[in-house]
């Protein structure tokens, strides 16, 4: 009794540990995803493992990053990522297909399993009942390798959503909303379990909008219960016989609770350049606006691109505006092209993409300069679009159609138009042609690298004293935009982190690879949440290969702390916070007694040299986390016990 949903999740997949706050816990995972982006760096370390078959109840490999291609290099890593898939069993989605989640949502997903992904936004399958968690690729392939991963227990927050939507009023709204009170630093530590007689008002492509930026509070994950609307779903997807009721109980014990009046939320937007960065649309409205965006693994599901349709029937996209809508999957955009939709969004003047992620990561559709940009996605970081002056907001799928029309931000519920009903099909198409699935006799098969593919930085066992000097002080909240900047220009090299390298804290600097590269070692200091946002191990490896020992901050996102110790790099926290203040960039600072102090759980001493005073600095981790970095990152100490 009084367990949660997540609880009783873990509960049936736990494999050792005990199931409380802050103990580790090693889960079965069922089911693993990866895309293309990540996917390269997770295939060359399943390569390493050497294992023959994976261990997981289904894995797919999805194509919807890096589908520009504007030269052999990404071409090349589909041709690596297909054949890899094929040689250990895993399914492979072709490019066009459509965006992991939201294929994974249609054909996958299945209501009360764990699923690990090397995407931040696994979390979106919570729309489905599942735990879904991002991860770096490593860690996706450990799990392929032995379906299980190991995690800190996380503590539960409740979310009771009480009362109806108005009209005009969506799951973008909402979480929003919710991303205001809470912050992006909000859900750390945190999987968010929503409850309450809302949850029977949203869809469930309205719940995956909402566990989806759960990404973006930093929660581990965030789930909704699996009843009537998920049941709904999986019929009209021809996947009945993968429902399963699984609810929490009336009573269950949560850490922390929020209780949010649907009715009281109105149409919002995340102004530039944070997620969190929330106001009520009202209060900014009549915004000149250049470029509208729509779609991501967010915003891209047949009803959001339905109502978006249904808005601009009939009507023209504002001269001075370029509308962009891409696709969430293919089988939304032959459903559209069948229902006349799609020549709705054309005759009304938009520019149709192929269903993937496309400029939610800036492969294309760079803004121009000092653009404004309404987007429906998830993440409006400085430069994430491609253009480094463009202000980008992030908004709900009918904000985004009105503003098409009407060429600046306005607010839906003074527009005047009859709210949009869609009406959904008895039955989604389904077709799988898009698939590759892998054979059952797979003797043989090879692995095909292109040029482009280079072999991924390993880092060294740890020494007992770093002698480094600071190579660069952040701010609060650096993303992983920041530290490995992701764009159509540097996409393409995902799988060669020398060229990678080049462009590391790119937004921040141009010279940390410059400088790195003359001191050969150094340490970086950075604020709070150092590392939010995305799952890319890249953030990680790339400052490895440029000789980077230790990252001391006031505190870590969750994946990319995990990244930093499976490559190896200490992620050191200051014991008091306003010691930050004491450090400077050219600082060179000794940490001393390493290994000592992490064996005993003893604070670091930490010497600064430049400016002669000492302080404490904490590993907050587990004992495998304290082997792990002895062992110089998690691929040397799989080695050592093999
Ligand atoms: C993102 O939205 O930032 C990405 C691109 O999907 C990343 C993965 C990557 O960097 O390849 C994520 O969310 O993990
Ligand atoms: Fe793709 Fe954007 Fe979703 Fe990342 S956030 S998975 S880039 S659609």
């Amino acid at each position: 009794m009084n367990k949660s949903l997540t609880y009783k999740i873990l509960e049936n997949n736990l494999i050792s540990g005990e199931l409380k706050p802050n103990s580790e816990i090693t889960v079965k995972v069922n089911q693993t995803l990866t895309q293309d982006s990540t996917g390269t760096m997770v295939y060359l370390q399943l390569e390493a493992m050497n294992i023959k078959n994976i261990k997981t109840d289904l894995s797919v490999a999805y194509i919807d990053h890096n589908t520009l291609q504007a030269g052999f290099e990404n071409a090349d890593d589909h041709e690596f990522i297909k054949t890899a898939a094929a040689k250990y069993g895993i399914i492979y989605s072709k490019p066009g297909n459509g965006i992991c989640h939201q294929l994974h949502l249609e054909r996958f997903g299945k209501p009360g399993t764990i699923l690990l992904g090397s995407d931040s936004h696994t979390p979106t399958a919570g729309g489905l009942a599942m735990i879904g968690i991002g991860a770096g690729g490593l860690d996706v392939a450990v799990a392929m390798a032995t379906g299980t991963y190991t995690l800190e227990v996380p503590k539960v927050m409740n979310i009771e959503l009480n009362g109806k939507l108005k009209s005009w009023v969506s799951a973008k709204d909402v979480i929003l909303y919710i991303l205001k009170k809470l912050t992006v630093k909000g859900g750390v530590g945190y999987v968010i379990e929503y409850t309450g007689s809302g949850v029977e008002e949203l869809s469930l492509t309205d719940r995956a909008t909402i566990t989806n930026m759960g990404a973006e509070l930093g929660a581990t994950t965030s789930i909704f219960p699996s009843n009537g609307n998920t049941l709904d779903f999986l019929t009209r997807q021809d996947r009945k016989e993968d429902y399963k009721e699984i609810l929490a109980d009336e009573d269950a014990f949560y850490d922390k609770k929020l209780i949010v009046n649907l009715d009281e939320v109105i149409p919002m937007a995340a102004m530039p350049h944070s997620p969190d960065n929330v106001v009520n649309i009202k209060n900014i409205e009549n915004i000149k606006v250049d470029q509208i965006a729509i779609g991501s693994c967010t915003n891209s599901s047949y009803t959001d691109l339905m109502k978006v349709a249904s808005i601009l029937k009939g009507k023209r996209v504002h001269p001075n505006v370029s509308l962009v809508i891409s696709p969430g999957s293919s089988n939304i955009l032959k459903m559209m092209s069948d229902n006349g939709a799609l020549g709705d969004l054309i005759s009304a003047g938009a520019r149709i993409l192929e269903a993937s992620c496309g400029p939610c990561i800036g492969m294309g559709q760079a803004p121009k300069s000092k653009a404004v940009s309404l987007r429906t996605f998830n993440r409006n970081f400085k430069g994430r679009c491609g253009t480094n002056d463009a202000d980008v907001y992030l908004v709900s799928p009918e904000t985004a159609a009105i503003s098409a029309l009407t060429g600046c931000l306005t607010d839906p519920l003074k527009f005047g138009l009859d709210f949009p009903k869609i009406i959904l099909p008895k039955r989604f198409e389904v077709s799988k042609n898009y698939f590759i699935y892998p054979f059952q006799d797979r003797e043989g098969l090879e692995v095909v690298m292109g040029p482009n593919i280079k072999p991924f930085p390993l880092n060294k066992r740890l020494v007992e004293t770093i002698e480094a000097p600071i190579l660069l002080k952040t701010n609060d909240n650096v993303t992983t935009d920041d530290i490995m900047p992701s764009n159509a220009k540097l996409l393409p090299f995902r799988s060669n982190i020398p060229e990678l390298s080049k462009y590391c804290f790119g937004t921040l600097t141009d010279e940390f690879h410059i400088k790195a590269k003359v001191a050969k070692k150094g340490i970086v200091v950075g604020g709070d949440n150092y590392g939010q946002g995305s799952s890319r191990e890249h953030a990680a490896l790339v400052p490895l290969y440029l000789g980077v020992k230790a990252i001391i901050a006031k505190s870590f996102a969750r994946i990319h702390k995990a990244n930093l110790i499976n490559s190896g790099i200490l992620p050191l926290v200051f014991k008091e916070k306003s010691d930050y203040e004491r450090f400077d960039e050219t600082d060179v600072v000794i940490l001393n007694k390493l290994i000592d102090s992490l064996e005993l759980g003893k604070e670091i001493e930490i010497f600064n040299k430049t400016k002669a005073f000492s302080c404490s600095v904490i590993f907050r981790g587990s004992s495998r986390d304290i082997e792990l970095l002895k062992s110089g990152g998690y691929l040397n100490y799989v080695k050592k016990i093999k």
